[in-house]
């Protein structure tokens, strides 16, 4: 099937799942941005009824530990492309299925939850997607501070390009997030082809999980 052929809710998980890095970024600006891998994952057409991803965020030292676990669910409202952002009941039971997707065979509607308000709203562009926040609705207490999270990104088949902040409902004035700029990440490796195009998908087999020791550029070896 062409690509275009596909559904827009389908091209964008593609464009955003995979495991993605930003060591270039953390190599060019050491004190302004950590290495950190985010590992999307396409979920079952089961879990939201449409398309979904398994979303893990974690420092490159600490892979095991990842700071943020999420699903994210894609859809179309009134001709709109959507993100619905959700949380999971028991996080840790998932940690590590960026590096071993079997791990998400398991995961089913019962086991994640919605974040009110953590909705984005995307649009496409010539080279891919572009998305933002809607609304203040999407509350994040940081350092006893009451935030809503407004988030701006860009993604094509290789690259994501994220801004996270957290602002004051009142002000808009920035809590939380990056001074510097959005998070560049390229993309190590795609699981586009994971991705489900509708109910009747039938999934190819997985990948086997990566090694237990990975080796980044800076000729580091990491034991994870
Ligand atoms: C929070 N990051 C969030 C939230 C959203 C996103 C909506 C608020 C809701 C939540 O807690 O999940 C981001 N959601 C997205 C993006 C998309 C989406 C980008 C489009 C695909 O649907 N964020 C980064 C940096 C890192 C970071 C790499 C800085 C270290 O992009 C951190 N984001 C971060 C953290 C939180 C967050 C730590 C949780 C804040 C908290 O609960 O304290």
């Amino acid at each position: 099937m062409p690509a275009s052929d596909l559904s827009r809710t389908v091209r964008l998980a593609q464009c955003l799942s995979g495991h993605l890095h930003n060591l270039q970024q953390a190599m060019d600006s050491p004190i302004w941005f950590a290495n950190i891998h985010i590992y999307q994952c396409p979920l079952a057409w089961s879990v939201f009824n449409g398309v979904g991803l398994y979303i893990e965020q974690a420092y490159d030292l600490s892979l095991n530990r990842p700071y943020r676990q999420r699903a994210l669910h894609f859809f179309e409202e009134e001709g709109q492309l959507r993100i619905q952002n959700y949380a999971l009941h028991n996080p840790d039971s998932y940690t590590g299925a960026g590096r071993d997707l079997s791990m998400l065979k398991s995961l089913t509607a019962t086991d994640i939850e919605i974040l009110p308000g953590c909705l984005s709203g995307v649009e496409e562009t010539d080279t891919g997607f572009r998305g933002e926040s809607i609304g203040k609705g999407c509350r994040v207490v940081r350092k006893g501070r009451e935030t809503y999270s407004f988030i701006q990104f860009e993604v094509t088949e290789t690259k994501f390009q994220s801004l996270d902040r957290g602002l004051d409902p009142e002000t808009d004035e920035m809590v939380w997030g990056s001074k510097m700029g959005p998070f560049q990440f390229d993309k190590k490796e795609s699981f586009a082809h994971l991705v489900p195009t509708g109910p009747d998908w039938v999934a190819p087999e997985l990948p086997k999980p990566e090694k237990k020791t990975v080796a980044d550029t800076s000729d580091r070896v990491i034991s994870i």
